[in-house]
């Protein structure tokens, strides 16, 4: 058994406690140890193999792991999941992704009523079957039908960041065939978007059958859908679907653009060619009058025979990019590298995992000059939030430990401060005041009528200490809409008033979406990415943020927290 595939087995344990609510240390653990093989570039096989070496050494894989890993290794299966996947099947947890069900009574309704797949619910729910079940009632069967979407679109299509994961263990499989002379991923996950429904892989190959034949090796292909001269399309895990082209060398590029996509952007494309006597299509640019190839073999080379500049895959959507490729104003896109501070983060003063230091630490190992800590304020009781006296019972602490980072890490008092239902801050203005940052963002009400949401994050935005709103839409991809909120409004309200707005960079949230951060850069609202990390792991997502602004258009210059602390300070007005 291969590394890829064993850490596909953690990986699922994992998910199928967590499933199960159990204890998130042993979630974690089993997190850390699939990350921990996913990574390694010697086969586990063979340092088990090995009496000199000890797998164990290795950090993220203790002797639970270990035990688990030989079992694996021994067998090709682990009882443990095997047991798990029988008691939670796959279409409980897609029934559990509806808003409002939960994993219980999702349980409950697939065994009373034997639901095999999201399609069998919908026709329980049409034939007036769920609301005659004790415990469940007409009102659950109308939320399940409005919810219903959110799962099926969970069911097909996964996170980018999951997307990315799968991407780069592919590739790394792929490295190792000889014949392959090129190779780049295309579609919708080199646009980045926040959910990929499938991976389109391309490659030039001198032995064509070989190169396929490598891909079908992949340790997690489940099955192969299809194989022909060109083109293959695989199946990994349960469902995931991944196409490969082969392409000639002079086609690279054509190939490459065509189907990176998006559709409405190639559809642009094809219009532009045609004012220009040419056709493209994946072969390359051609004449249309006596078919000779223009271009081809770059991207560069593709976009150049029409007249445009390289465009990145991020904009290619069809929304602004031409647009600002005829006003010679493409922007230069914003970079990982460009981040200096994250201002959103949690400790085990509230709801994370690592304490205040170990943030710090971690940061400066991420190469960043600043940090706020805003753990949660008191009305988020489950993450035991923290009231005025425990907040300035932190701040104390940051006093104290900030001389052991002077001149390396600015460690800003910050709060996430929750906006009531009924409207207000969950803390005092006193003590708001007394803050370096302060976060404002809506746990509880989510499900308010559009007004009464915008008038909460109008009278935050209002309020004079308030710095920034933090995922101001809600939203959990694939898992929960966006509250009803006049977006516009919210935004104008920011700018007259000099406050920021969040892009939560973790990769369930990326909220603000591309479209909104495309309006903030309009309306010249500086943006600032932050983590919300929850752990020191947490505060890598930072990469996916930066994605989605990438998305938006949003470069250097649109984003707050690419400047140093001191020149960020003067994007907002407080007092
Ligand atoms: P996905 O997989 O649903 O997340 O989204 P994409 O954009 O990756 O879509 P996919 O995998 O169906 O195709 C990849 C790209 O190939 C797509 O963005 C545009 C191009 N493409 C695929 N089929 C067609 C087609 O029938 N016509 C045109 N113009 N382009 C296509
Ligand atoms: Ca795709
Ligand atoms: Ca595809
Ligand atoms: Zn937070």
């Amino acid at each position: 058994m291969e590394n890829a595939a064993i850490a596909a087995v953690f990986e699922e344990m994992a998910e199928l406690l967590e499933f199960r609510g159990e204890n998130p240390f042993r979630i974690r653990a089993y997190r850390n140890g699939a990350k921990a093989i996913r990574d390694l570039d010697e086969s586990v096989a063979s340092i088990l193999a090995d009496p000199t070496r000890n797998l164990s050494s290795i950090p993220g894989i203790g002797k639970t792991l270990l035990d688990k890993t030989e079992t694996l290794v021994a067998t090709g299966q682990l009882p443990q999941l095997e047991k798990l996947r029988q008691e939670i099947p796959e279409v409980v947890i897609q029934m559990a992704r509806i808003p409002g069900l939960g994993a219980k009574k999702a349980a409950k309704l697939q065994q009373e009523l034997v639901i095999e797949s999201l399609g069998d619910l919908r026709k329980a729910c049409h034939e007036d079957r769920i609301s005659k079940l004790k415990g469940f009632g007409g009102k659950t069967q109308q939320a399940i039908l409005d919810g219903l979407a959110i799962a099926e679109a969970a069911a097909e299509r996964i996170y980018w960041s999951d997307g990315d994961q799968l991407a780069k263990s592919i590739g790394k499989h792929m490295k190792s065939c000889d014949t392959i002379s090129r190779m780049e991923w295309a579609g919708s996950y080199r646009r980045g978007r926040e959910t990929v429904g499938d991976l389109d892989l391309l490659i030039v190959a001198e032995d064509r059958d070989l190169a396929m034949d490598h891909l079908e090796a992949y340790a997690e292909r489940s099955s192969t859908i299809l194989r022909g001269d060109t083109k293959i399309s695989i199946r990994v895990g349960k469902a995931f679907q991944v196409d490969m082209r082969v392409v000639d060398e002079n086609e690279f590029g054509a190939a490459l653009q065509y189907f990176t996509g998006s559709q409405a952007h190639n559809i642009h494309t094809r219009r532009l060619a045609k004012e220009r006597g040419l056709k493209i299509n994946e072969y390359g640019v051609f004449s249309q009058e006596d078919d000779h190839q223009v271009a081809g073999a770059t991207e560069e080379d593709v976009y150049a025979s029409i007249g445009l500049p390289w465009i990145a895959p991020e904009l290619r959507e069809d929304r602004h990019e031409f647009k600002w490729c005829a006003e010679e104003n493409l922007p230069d896109l914003i970079e990982l590298s460009d981040v200096c501070g994250d201002l959103h983060m949690h400790t085990t003063a509230t709801d994370g995992a690592a304490t205040l230091r170990e943030m710090a630490d971690a940061a400066i190992e991420r190469n960043l000059s600043y940090i706020a800590i805003t753990d949660h304020s008191k009305r988020v009781s489950m993450a035991r939030g923290l009231d005025a006296e425990r907040l300035r019972e932190q701040w104390k602490m940051i006093d104290e430990v900030r001389p052991e980072y002077d001149g390396r890490l600015t460690i800003l008092k910050g709060i996430e401060c929750d906006i009531l239902e009924a409207g207000g801050m969950d803390l005092p203005d006193d003590c708001l005041e007394e803050a370096d940052w302060v976060l404002a963002s809506i746990h509880y009400g989510q499900k308010q009528p559009r007004d009464q949401i915008t008038e909460r994050l109008l009278g935050a935005i209002e309020n004079p200490w308030v710095t920034c709103i933090a995922h101001p839409t809600g939203r959990l991809i694939n898992r929960r809409p966006p509250y009803e909120v006049d977006m516009e409004a919210v935004m104008q309200a920011a700018k007259r008033c000099g406050k920021l707005m969040e892009l939560n960079a973790n990769p369930a949230r990326l909220d603000l979406n591309d479209v909104h951060l495309a309006a903030a850069k309009r309306l010249q609202i500086p943006v600032v990415i932050s983590t919300d990390a929850h752990s020191i792991e947490g505060l890598d997502v930072m990469q996916y943020g930066i994605k989605q602004a990438r998305r938006g258009g949003l470069s250097r210059q649109d984003v707050g927290n690419t400047r140093p602390w001191k020149e960020f300070k003067k994007l907002f007005k407080r007092g």
